[in-house]
Order: C-alpha cells, then sequence, then structure tokens
C-alpha cells in the first residue's frame, strides 16, 4: 500500500489517570500506530485533502482492571454525524427485537411506561417498545441519524446525554423504567458523570440496561480490530462493580451474549448491594481468562501482532496468483484492521455494504470504494475478505449461492483462514 498523506489530527487529549478508579497506574501493552477514524469514510473529493490520524494505544489499569485507551478525541468530532445504522444489519435488528421482549417480560413491563435509548441511532431498539405501546425517547448527538429515526415516529433528542439534561426529561417525560446504553457504554469518557446522571433520572425501582463488547471474548478472539478511537474502554465485569458501587448501584444481574463478536448484557439497578451468582460467575471466568496479568495482553499483543504479518501475506499470495478480492462490510472495525495490516486497493478492489451512508464512499486511510450488495452480485469476487467477521454466520448463509459457485471468504481473526 502506498504511504497516505496525513496530517497529526486535532482535538485529542492524552489521558493521565484511569477514568474509573483515577488510582492504578496505567500500563501500555498495546500500539496501533496512528490511525484515521475507524468511521471517517471520505466523499470523492476528499480523496486528496491530508486526513486526520491520531494515536491508537491501549492501557491496562493496575488498580481496577480497566483496560483503557490512551487518548480521547473530541466526541464532538466523532459523533455529530455518523455514519453507522442500526437497521441495516439484519441480525441487530432481530437482536433488538428479542432484547425488548426479554425486557418487558422479566421486568414486567406495564403498557404506557416510559423507555429511554441513550445512543438511540436509528431508533430500532425503540420503535420495539414504541409497539408495545411504551412511551419512548431516544437521545443520540448525530443529526442526520437521529433524523432517520424521528422521521418514523420515534422521539429523539439531538444532544449529548449529561447531567444537564436530567431535569428536562424528568419535566417532559417522567422517570423512566427502563434506560438503556447499548454500544455506546464504552464511547463514554466521564463514567462518573454518565452513570451519576442515569442514576438521579431512573425511576426507583426502574433498570438500567447495558450491552458492550467484552473484554474477554476480545482476548480470546483477538478481535484487535474492536479497538478503535471511538472505544476508550473495553469492560470486563469486575472494574464495572468498582464504578457502580460509587452509586450505590449494582448488578442486578449480567449475561453473555453473542452480538458484535461477544457482549456482555449488564441489568443494573438502584440500592443493591449483594452479588447475583450470575456475577460471581463471570468473576470467575476472569479469573481464569487472567485480565488481571499484564502478561495477558502482552500474548494479545502478540497475537495481533502476528495476524498484521500474515493477513497481507496471504492476501499478497492470492493476488500473485491472479485472484480477484473484494471486502464484506465496511464495519468501523474493518477500518482498522485494513489500516493496521496496510490493506489497501493493491490488494482489495471493491468493498461492500448495505449501509446507505457509506456508499459511494471510500474507506478512510486506505481509499477502498464502497459499492452497494448489488456490485457483489455483478462483480463476484474469488476470495472475500470477511470484515464483518461478527456476522460470519448470517453472512455465509446469505451468500451460499456464491460459495458453491467458487467463491471463498477470508475470515481475518483469530487467525486468517479460508472457508
Ligand atoms: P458492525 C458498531 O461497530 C458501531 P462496527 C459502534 N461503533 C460500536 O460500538 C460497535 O458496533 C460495537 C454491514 N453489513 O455492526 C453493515 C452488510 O453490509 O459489525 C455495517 O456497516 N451486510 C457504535 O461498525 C457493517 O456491515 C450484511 O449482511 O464495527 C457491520 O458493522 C451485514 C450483516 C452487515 O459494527
Ligand atoms: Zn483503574
Amino acid at each position: 500500500m502506498k504511504l497516505l498523506q496525513h496530517s497529526e489530527g486535532q482535538g485529542m487529549t492524552t489521558i493521565l489517570a484511569c477514568r474509573i478508579c483515577q488510582k492504578g497506574k496505567l500500563h501500555k501493552f498495546l500500539s496501533l500506530g496512528s490511525i484515521p477514524l475507524a468511521n471517517s469514510f471520505l466523499r470523492q473529493d476528499q480523496l486528496g485533502v491530508p486526513e486526520p490520524y491520531y494515536p491508537l494505544d491501549v492501557c491496562f489499569c493496575s488498580n481496577c482492571g480497566l483496560v483503557q485507551l490512551a487518548q480521547v478525541v473530541d466526541p464532538e468530532i466523532m459523533f455529530k454525524d455518523y455514519v453507522y445504522q442500526t437497521g441495516t444489519s439484519p441480525p441487530l435488528k432481530e437482536h433488538f427485537a428479542k432484547l425488548a421482549e426479554t425486557t418487558i417480560q422479566k421486568f414486567k413491563i406495564p403498557e404506557g411506561s416510559f423507555v429511554m435509548d441513550i445512543g438511540s441511532n436509528d431508533g430500532t431498539l425503540l420503535e420495539n417498545f414504541q409497539k408495545h405501546g411504551m412511551r419512548v425517547l431516544g437521545i443520540d448527538p448525530a443529526r442526520n441519524i437521529a433524523e432517520l429515526a424521528l422521521s418514523r415516529g420515534i422521539d429523539t433528542l439531538i444532544d449529548f446525554f449529561n447531567k444537564n439534561l436530567v431535569s428536562k426529561i424528568r419535566k417532559g417525560y417522567g422517570k423512566p423504567s427502563v434506560v438503556f446504553a447499548t454500544n455506546i457504554f464504552a464511547h463514554i469518557h466521564k463514567l462518573d458523570d454518565f452513570v451519576g446522571a442515569v442514576n438521579s433520572l431512573i425511576a426507583d425501582d426502574g433498570v438500567f440496561i447495558i450491552e458492550v463488547p467484552y473484554l474477554v471474548d476480545m482476548l480470546r478472539k483477538v478481535e484487535f480490530d474492536t479497538i478503535y478511537h471511538e472505544h476508550l474502554s473495553y469492560f470486563a465485569v469486575r472494574p464495572l462493580t468498582t464504578l457502580f458501587d460509587k452509586f450505590g448501584m449494582g448488578i442486578a444481574d449480567v449475561e453473555q451474549i453473542s452480538i458484535h463478536g461477544g457482549s456482555i448484557r449488564i441489568y443494573v439497578q438502584k440500592s443493591l448491594h449483594s452479588l447475583p451468582p450470575s456475577v460471581i460467575e463471570l468473576f470467575n471466568l476472569e479469573t481464569e481468562a487472567r485480565i488481571d496479568s499484564l502478561a495477558t495482553y502482552q500474548k494479545f499483543a502478540e497475537d495481533t501482532s502476528r495476524i498484521r504479518e500474515e493477513l497481507p501475506l496471504l492476501l499478497k499470495a492470492l493476488k500473485g496468483d491472479g485472484a480477484r478480492i473484494a471486502g464484506y462490510g465496511a464495519p468501523a472495525k474493518g477500518n482498522i484492521l485494513l489500516n493496521y495490516c496496510k490493506i489497501g486497493t493493491d490488494l482489495l478492489d471493491y468493498i461492500i455494504d448495505a449501509t446507505p451512508f457509506k456508499q459511494g464512499q471510500y474507506t478512510p486511510g486506505t481509499h477502498i470504494p464502497v459499492f452497494p450488495e448489488s456490485h457483489f452480485r455483478k462483480f463476484q469476487p474469488d476470495y472475500t475478505l470477511l470484515l464483518a467477521w461478527n456476522y460470519k454466520d448470517a453472512i455465509l448463509k446469505k451468500e451460499h449461492e456464491y460459495r458453491q459457485a467458487g467463491g471463498k471468504f477470508i475470515i481475518p481473526i483469530p487467525k486468517p483462514q479460508i472457508v
């Protein structure tokens, strides 16, 4: 890949203390180098303009164990205009429909209750609650995405959630019975302010439900590409209990779920002081996975750099034999993988993605064109690099005709593999 023009990004700060305990020593164990923001796709007229690059370093707190980025990029830069649209991935839509059903049953939420979603994106999750006769409110800072929700009748405040919104929401809507934060908790820099605001907003018997990628899965499956500037923290259950303790809140239940390569769903409630068996079970799993040991992270860093060596070698060998190769899905993580492994237009002809906001654009740093899925049907490659590896089962099923006709998928992690 040729070296691309870039400039050091503005609007970044380096953290001095752990965002949960403020006490521990931060040990850096992995640097993915200087990388553009994972969702900063480019229009054609932006291709000649230098792109902002930001360092991407990950640390481990010696005191509370929180794994976190050393740098924080201004959220205004990352989230005011956003390309990721929940509703474009069918498995995710299904996941949120089930989440709504589960929540209503588990907590016996009566009709007419008030349900909030922080980082509500296009309203996919809340739509399910609205169908069940609930009053809903989404909060999302990205105007372009929030407008999609509004156009579908999902009430949405276009803003970042913080304590300044608490009294406005209470006056306008009352106290929520359920507050969701799915795939945004890792985006929060000031966790104390965020949890404090949820605590003062939510009804006394309400539940705060978080879904977030699980550190143990990331380490075990070498999901290094889920490390990007948007994801400031990489959570395990232990550091989270330290966080909720500060507010007298507690984890009422936790479940491991398969979404996004392995996540946890945490049910947090007020005034909860004893640990349920599900929390103890994951504490044990975390002990077994040795997430308290720096050596575990050093091993993860070694596995990561092995993928950086092996994947481009594999693609180069296939290309050398005359193969045509494309990418499947242009997720944020795909852009980390491509930049870190230096995979550009010399190896991939194009990438397809179902998200309208990404189509017609070029991937940050690597400048690979993104086309709609129809392009894949028309220009079938010999090999397809599965960048959206978290949807492997659904995508392999959907593309069985391509595979039957001899097309092969390359799964990049935990070790590059052709299927
Ligand atoms: P996907 C997201 O990251 C967003 P990303 C966010 N940054 C976050 O925190 C994490 O999740 C956890 C496309 N696709 O979900 C749609 C197809 O084209 O893995 C998406 O662009 N065809 C908030 O961006 C992309 O792939 C398909 O059949 O890494 C998948 O993105 C399917 C299934 C998907 O998340
Ligand atoms: Zn800490």
